[in-house]
């Protein structure tokens, strides 16, 4: 099913027509509203009039999170604040949130974008959406909320936390859609088990993870656990939240972007060069309609690659790869490159290992040294000492050989690694503090 046919499965010709014109529009819009935006293009030399065609944004200048620090709370907003009926923020690791506002307008956008992400995933009427994403300032759970009202699916406004009481709404009204962080699905699941339930008493059928990166092997490990289809979303506060980009349920390879509201780029992050499609980057997104919080060419830090190749569903949208990490996720350790992402990979390839894991980075004298802890199965962690060192060795040397830095691997007891509500926290690096 597609929520919206005219627009998810248009020519890329039209497409592009529309894009044009919009992103004309836009640039107009912030070039008279916005006093940082039109310095920075003065600065550049570049006028609204310059864009004439669509690669012509590559003439226009970054927007990184440093810009929207700069003008804290609502300095780089393109309506007065009269106008402006939702604010949300995103919690940044250090110092001030990121703020974002919204017009009526714009939150009818949103709902609209979450109703096409929900009916992509296989939601439909009829459906009891379980909205475990946070309530509050962070995007997740009133995008979902909105977005399946839109739908006319049933919603259940559960937020995070407390999850034996989850499970009991859960089984009790039958939810069939879940939606949270793939974490705290995972999460669920344990407290599923402990509870000594089936998941198969439960109604669930799917589920919509995002707002954190998550491997292929986290995926098969959620969907064995609960039994559903998992589907990968995506989205930032700055763009709009999620509604962004979401894997189709036929395919589950890629995630399709909403072009007709956002244009995405791919840079290479040291040279800023754009990329041609295909290649590996970081994500740079333009947004087309939003009126509140207009944003050009905006840096997400999300490392991922365009996929053009047309699609089993039937959308003509383009896709990006599940997201590879951040650029500022990445660990340097003792100069080799190091991503959260491929620990996990290798962790989740072992058998025995539980998906917990964190990674701890410090220094010692002029070293970095990098342990991750892991937690071992109940079954695994009840064996020798000896065996437990011969896993830890063995995780050890099948980290050094994809990672190509060596790293010491602790086998903890299960259930000592602290588990998530939302966003999961994987890397401690005290050698900031
Ligand atoms: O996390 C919005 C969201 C809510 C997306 C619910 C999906 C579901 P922020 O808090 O601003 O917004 O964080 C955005 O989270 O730049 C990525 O680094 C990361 N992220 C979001 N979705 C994914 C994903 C929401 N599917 C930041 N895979 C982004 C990997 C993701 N990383």
């Amino acid at each position: 099913m597609i929520w919206n046919e005219e627009y998810e499965t248009m020519p890329r010709e039209a497409l592009e027509a529309i894009q044009l014109k919009r992103l004309q529009g836009v640039v107009e819009r912030v070039y008279a509203t916005v006093a940082p935006y039109r310095k920075k293009m003065d600065d550049a030399g570049v006028r609204p009039s310059d864009i004439k065609k669509l690669e012509d944004l590559k003439k226009l200048p970054f927007t990184t999170k440093d810009d929207l620090r700069d003008n804290y709370p609502f300095g780089m907003f393109a309506v007065p604040l009269e106008r402006v009926v939702r604010v949300h923020a995103s919690s940044g690791t250090t110092g001030k949130p990121t703020v974002v506002g919204y017009t009526k307008r714009d939150i009818d956008t949103w709902a609209e974008l979450m109703a096409r992400t929900l009916t992509c995933a296989g939601v439909h009427r009829g459906d009891i959406v379980h909205n475990a994403y946070g309530y509050g300032l962070f995007t997740g759970g009133l995008g979902f909320h909105y977005g399946a009202e839109r739908l006319g699916a049933t919603v259940i406004p559960i937020s995070g936390g407390n999850t034996k009481r989850q499970i009991m709404i859960m089984r009790d009204f039958g939810s069939t859609v879940l939606t949270c962080t793939p974490s705290y699905a995972l999460n669920i699941a344990e407290v599923i088990r402990e509870s000594g339930l089936d998941p198969s008493g439960l109604k669930l059928r799917v589920g919509i993870f995002g707002a954190e990166p998550w491997s292929e092997k986290m995926r098969a490990e959620i969907e064995r656990q609960l039994g559903i289809d998992a589907i990968d979303i995506y989205g930032l506060s700055e763009i709009i939240g999620p509604g962004v980009s979401v894997e189709c349920i036929e395919k589950k390879e890629g995630l399709h972007i909403f072009e007709d509201h956002f244009i995405p780029e791919i840079i290479d992050p040291d040279t800023e060069e754009v990329l041609p499609h295909g290649e590996t980057g970081e994500l740079v997104f333009t947004t087309l309609t939003k009126e509140a919080f207009p944003v050009i060419r905006y840096r997400t830090r999300d490392i991922t690659r365009l996929i053009t190749e047309p699609c089993t569903c039937g959308r003509t949208l383009y896709r990006m790869e599940k997201i590879m990490g951040r650029t500022d996720d990445m660990l340097i350790i003792r100069g080799v490159n190091v991503f959260p992402s491929q620990i996990e990979h290798v962790l989740m390839s072992i058998e025995g290992v539980e998906p917990h894991y964190q990674i701890i980075v410090d220094r010692e004298g002029a070293l970095d040294v990098m342990e991750i802890q892991v937690e071992v199965s109940e079954q695994i962690f009840s064996d020798e000492i000896k065996a437990l060192e011969g896993l830890a060795k063995r995780i050890e040397q099948e980290l050094k050989e994809s990672l190509a830095v060596s790293c010491r691997v602790r086998l903890v007891e299960p259930k000592t690694i602290q588990r998530s509500e939302g966003k999961a926290k994987r890397v401690i690096d005290k050698r900031k503090i």
